[in-house]
């Protein structure tokens, strides 16, 4: 049976990141790729220069020709740039009972872009949080969600509650950007913190000392969107994702003058 996975994502022109990066993701688990745009914006590896968002009528047009058409196996969100795509998207799961969704707070580009304004921020939370299966954000997303400052494991934690109480049932701390300067354990393991439910797991891997990160966040989430697709729990599908896109990172093609993209390839 053919799994259906769809991204509610922005467009990276640049093949990097936002749904190209999803289609990929989706692809290399053998899931069947569908995607709505939620915002076009202008990048390369260097930086992202500007984004047109879409409308909340675009998004309900892209998207409910799919579910008219396709029963869908799992949904994931990235970039949604405005309240008005966000109380959209979260609408559609209410009103069509999807199940398996990821999503990814994306709040800003590594090159510091801000991809949501503080309007959307707090939509996302009231909105989306609640019907998530899970949120996955990075440290700076999970400090301007929260409003924790993040430098210790303490704070993960705290931090993970403060998104429970908004609603997160299950909330995945990415730790690829915790501060190295100090020499310790973490300064050569990625471990990511998945609070499920009221427990803890972390999943280590090696740090790549690398500039090839581009892509990242949007290969993780679609990666256990389309394992959860597949019919996996949560805790397998993250441990399955944060290998791929370890992989992902070691062997990335280093194209472009920027932070290269990342090698989203079957395994
Ligand atoms: O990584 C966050 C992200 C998500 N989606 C799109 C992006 C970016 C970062 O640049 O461009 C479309």
């Amino acid at each position: 049976m053919t799994k259906i996975a769809l991204t509610i994502a922005g467009l990276d022109p640049s093949g990097g990141a936002g749904i190209i990066a999803d289609i990929k993701a989706f692809a290399a688990f053998g899931c069947f790729p569908t995607a709505a745009i939620s915002s076009i914006t202008f990048q390369n590896t260097q930086g992202v220069f500007g984004s047109e968002s879409q409308s909340a009528a675009a998004i309900r047009g892209q998207v409910i020709p799919i579910l008219d058409d396709y029963s869908l196996d799992s949904l994931k969100t990235g970039m949604l740039p405005t309240r008005e795509i966000i109380d959209e998207v979260a609408q559609i799961i209410s009103q069509r009972g999807l199940k398996n969704i990821v999503v990814d707070p994306v709040v800003r580009s590594t090159s510091g872009f801000d991809l949501i304004d503080n309007s959307a921020l707090s939509a996302l939370i009231e909105r989306l949080f609640p019907l998530a299966d899970l949120i996955t954000p990075n440290i700076p997303e999970a400090e301007r969600i929260s409003g924790v400052a993040i430098d210790s494991e303490q704070d993960i934690r705290d931090a993970a509650d403060v998104m429970r109480e908004m609603g997160a049932r299950n909330v995945l701390i990415k730790g690829g950007h915790f501060d190295r300067s100090e020499s310790n354990e973490r300064e050569k393991k990625a471990i990511d913190y998945l609070f499920l439910g009221d427990d803890l797991l972390s999943f280590t891997a090696d740090y790549h000392e690398t500039t090839a990160t581009h892509g990242t966040g949007c290969t993780l989430s679609a990666a256990i969107a389309a394992n959860l697709a597949l019919g996996k729990d949560l805790k397998e599908s993250v441990s399955i994702a944060k290998r791929f896109v370890n992989e992902a990172i070691r062997t990335a093609p280093m194209i472009g003058r920027g932070n290269s993209p990342i090698n989203i390839k079957p395994i």
